[in-house]
């Protein structure tokens, strides 16, 4: 798939079928002990099981045309090799880091060196919680946190993310390439 526009000695050729029309692509990533959601501290995280959050993500991203990738990991490592992974192929990331919210740097360090826009989620309201949980290491590389709206916070998640990237891309096709303007106006 080409891109939108190519510079051509001096003239911007144009395509209509290009890479920015594909299919948004998301990872979902839900990180260790969400697996056991809804067989214990229900009064926290509730009743409903991963399996059934993980129906209710892709029916959104259905409605709103994006492919979604969704996973679970206890394993730090795990997540960090997954967020490296999203760098070719994928637009954006939504991730409940669980735990590792509160502890991981490499988290943290793996978001910003793939520079995808990122979205944090929390069931409960971290904030609200023991004084550790209110310290978010991954806050500062997402374009968002949405925190103590329980299964919902990552639908409004995917609206948001769906909204900014789509949102980014009608950015990158109305505005043409930086040379090109420069040229134009006759300036380095
Ligand atoms: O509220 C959230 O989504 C959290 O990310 C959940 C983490 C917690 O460490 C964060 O501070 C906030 C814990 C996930 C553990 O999930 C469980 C699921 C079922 C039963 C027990 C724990």
């Amino acid at each position: 798939m080409p891109p939108c526009w190519t510079l051509s000695g001096g003239i911007v050729l144009v395509y209509s079928v290009c890479e920015q029309n594909e299919m948004l692509r998301i990872r979902v990533l839900h990180g260790p002990i969400l697996n056991l959601l809804g067989s214990r501290e229900q009064s926290i995280y509730g009743t409903m099981s991963l399996d059934t959050m993980d129906s209710a993500i892709l029916k959104l991203a259905e409605e709103l045309a994006v492919e979604v990738d969704l996973r679970q990991s206890n394993s730090e490592g795990e997540l960090v090799g997954w967020i490296q992974e999203a760098r070719t192929g994928y637009d954006g990331i939504i991730i409940n880091p669980a735990g590792y919210t509160h502890t991981s740097v490499a988290i943290r360090d793996a978001i910003a060196a793939v520079g995808l826009p990122t979205v944090e989620v929390h069931l409960s309201n971290i904030h609200q919680r023991e004084e550790f949980r209110h310290r978010s290491y991954i806050a500062g590389v997402a374009i968002g946190q949405i925190s103590g709206l329980g299964p919902t916070g990552y639908l409004l998640a995917l609206r948001g993310l769906h909204d900014h990237l789509t949102a980014s891309r009608r950015q990158k096709k109305t505005s043409p390439p930086s040379t090109s303007r420069r040229a134009a106006r006759g300036t380095r």
